[in-house]
């Protein structure tokens, strides 16, 4: 699931930089990384508590700038070992401190830390946030137990991504958080969004309020107290009153509460973390994967074109060839095919007399001196029109599409863009596939040759009748003239002869075989050029083409991906689903 959340957060990332300043879908796209980043860091959390189930308790201060923060937290530490200043947005990383636990103790940290460095507390530099210190406290409080207590960067300061994160990566590691506030700041509303962001943590809160004037305690505790039930569902936490410190400037810890975090401590419980990170997930789920199915939305849109435009070209080839009673010719070619097979007598003596006779009309058509090459047939130059026509008229629904779909108006101009960019080369791809159906297909038309003739011989009656039958050289000439290629095969219906042979044979007793072949033929010749042009060759051209575009404008995150982290999303650490 991590890596998935961490796959969504650098999509968001890429797309928000890309996007135009004034965009508005900006604000938006951020409020969703920000949930991303608060996800990313609750998860990594889950994983701690599952690898590292030793680590100690950790207690997290945060709040804005000059609550006193770090004071706090060298008040509770009772030690001077946290930065203090009086220059807002002075502490920038994370800072642990170990109190009476050992480093080796929080071996687990660095792991939940991830890219995050962790550095000695003299080390951190203000240049470098994605770092954080991890320092033995070295005195002992009676205000805490064995715990590692963090102070942290103020949450209100706008600074860095790496920043930002530290501060939210320390407040999931929190099993307690204590939120600081000054009586200036504790209605700052960056405070109220924080509280609520991080309610789905369901973490034992405590509130410090910070530099009180004497006698304000129970208004300003009454305001919080509103405050929180706007921002949150859940109890209102405890509350420690600190009054301001003229002389010393440092905070003093109510004597009467001494042992606020060992009771705390108590209520602490770690065996929910994985149904809290399941109900965090479906919380936003379907907020941030929205442009994703958007994305496949389009894509379907986008197949259902391509399939469309197909079936299209598919009548066209059906209409203007299979079904046409002039420009259909392949059954033919299998007749010629046939009657090479008869082998009728007298035929090859003919072909070879004629052969001279031949060449006058062979050169005429094709011009003296030019090599003689088989003419393509009218099936190789329609196929190529139609292959043609289809990618301009998916060109023109891709640019009506731009106008139509408004809210993924973008999508469909990227496809467009990118399918007149590729036009020349997917069509290239066809062209040899058709060349290639072409030569290949011709296999198909002599076996059915050689079924037809398999078929005559088990009529010896049929088949001497037709070696008898007077077959006058036009057939002859005929068939050598498509050897040669001086003639398209459709040409041999004018052919009395050969008409003579086919009216011989559908009147025959083999006449229902032959128009079965003959239907089984274009049949399969149908599914060949579906099968091998339009399905292998443009379909899974096109259909992967949206997957081309930029990742810098799309998320571009499969459906399959998208199953899978649901799935994941649903199933518990050890695989058994979340009811
Ligand atoms: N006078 C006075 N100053 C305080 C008190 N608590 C904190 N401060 C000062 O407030 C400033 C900010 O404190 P700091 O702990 O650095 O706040 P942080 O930014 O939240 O960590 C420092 O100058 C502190 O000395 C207090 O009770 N009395
Ligand atoms: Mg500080």
């Amino acid at each position: 699931m991590l890596e998935f959340i961490q796959l969504l957060n650098q999509r968001y990332q890429a797309i928000i930089a890309n996007l135009k300043a004034d965009d508005p879908q900006i604000a938006l796209f951020q409020l969703r990384l920000e949930q991303l980043i608060f996800t990313e860091a609750f998860i990594r959390k889950g994983e701690l508590l599952e690898s590292s189930p030793q680590t100690p308790l950790q207690i997290a201060i945060i709040g804005p700038t000059q609550a006193g923060k770090s004071s706090i937290s060298n008040l509770i530490l009772n030690n001077q070992i946290a930065s203090v200043s009086p220059l807002a947005g002075f502490t920038v990383h994370p800072q642990g401190f170990c109190h009476q636990v050992s480093l080796q103790d929080c071996s687990g940290l660095q792991g939940f830390f991830g890219r995050f460095q962790q550095l000695d507390l003299a080390e951190l530099s203000k240049e470098r946030h994605d770092c954080y210190s991890l320092t033995e406290n070295g005195s002992v409080s009676e205000l805490i137990p064995p715990c590692v207590f963090w102070d942290t960067p103020d949450f209100d300061s706008i600074d860095s991504a790496d920043y930002k994160e530290g501060v939210i990566r320390t407040i999931a590691l929190a099993d307690i958080v204590v939120l600081a506030v000054s009586k200036e700041k504790y209605a700052d509303q960056s405070v109220w969004e924080m509280m609520s962001t991080i309610e789905s943590f369901h973490q034992t809160t405590l509130i410090c309020v910070n530099k009180l004037a004497e006698g304000t305690e129970d208004l300003i505790i009454n305001s919080l107290r509103e405050k929180w039930h706007i921002a949150r569902q859940d109890e209102f936490p405890k509350v420690i009153p600190m009054l301001f410190q003229k002389q010393t400037a440092k905070p003093v810890w109510p004597a009467l509460e001494k042992d606020v975090f060992f009771q705390l401590q108590q209520s602490v419980s770690q065996q929910k973390h994985f149904e809290y990170q399941h109900s965090l997930l479906n919380k936003y789920w379907y907020d941030w994967l929205a442009p994703v199915v958007a994305e496949h939305e389009a894509q379907k849109i986008w197949q259902a074109l391509v399939d469309k435009n197909i079936e299209q070209a598919l009548e066209e080839y059906k209409r203007d060839f299979l079904n046409h009673p002039q420009y259909y010719d392949t059954f033919q070619n299998a007749l010629v095919e046939l009657l090479e097979l008869l082998e009728i007598p007298g035929i090859s003596g003919v072909l070879t007399k004629t052969r001279r006779v031949l060449t006058w009309p062979a050169r005429k058509i094709f011009g003296i001196g030019k090599k003689i090459s088989r003419p393509k047939s009218q099936e190789h130059t329609l196929l190529n029109q139609i292959g043609e026509h289809l990618l301009i008229a998916l060109s023109d629904q891709l640019l009506e599409k731009v106008d139509s779909d408004t809210k993924q108006n973008k999508w469909w101009k990227d496809s467009y863009l990118l399918l007149r960019q590729q036009k020349n080369a997917l069509l290239e791809n066809y062209q040899v596939a058709v060349n290639h159906y072409g030569t290949s297909f011709q296999q198909d038309v002599e076996e059915t040759a050689n079924r037809l003739y398999g078929k005559l011989e088990e009529h010896p009656l049929i088949l001497n009748g037709l070696r008898a039958t007077r077959l006058t050289t036009d057939v002859a000439v005929m068939a050598l003239m498509i050897e040669t290629g001086g003639i398209g095969a459709h040409d041999l219906i004018i052919t009395p002869a050969l008409l003579s042979m086919t009216s011989l044979l559908a009147e025959s007793a083999v006449g229902s075989f032959m128009s079965k072949a003959e239907a089984e033929l274009k049949q399969h010749q149908l599914e060949t050029v579906k099968q091998d042009l339009f399905i292998a060759g443009l379909q899974q051209a096109l259909y992967k083409l949206p997957e081309q575009l930029s990742d810098k404008s799309r998320f571009n995150i499969s459906p399959e991906l998208l199953k899978k982290a649901e799935q994941q999303r649903d199933e518990k650490k050890h695989g058994i689903r979340i009811l």
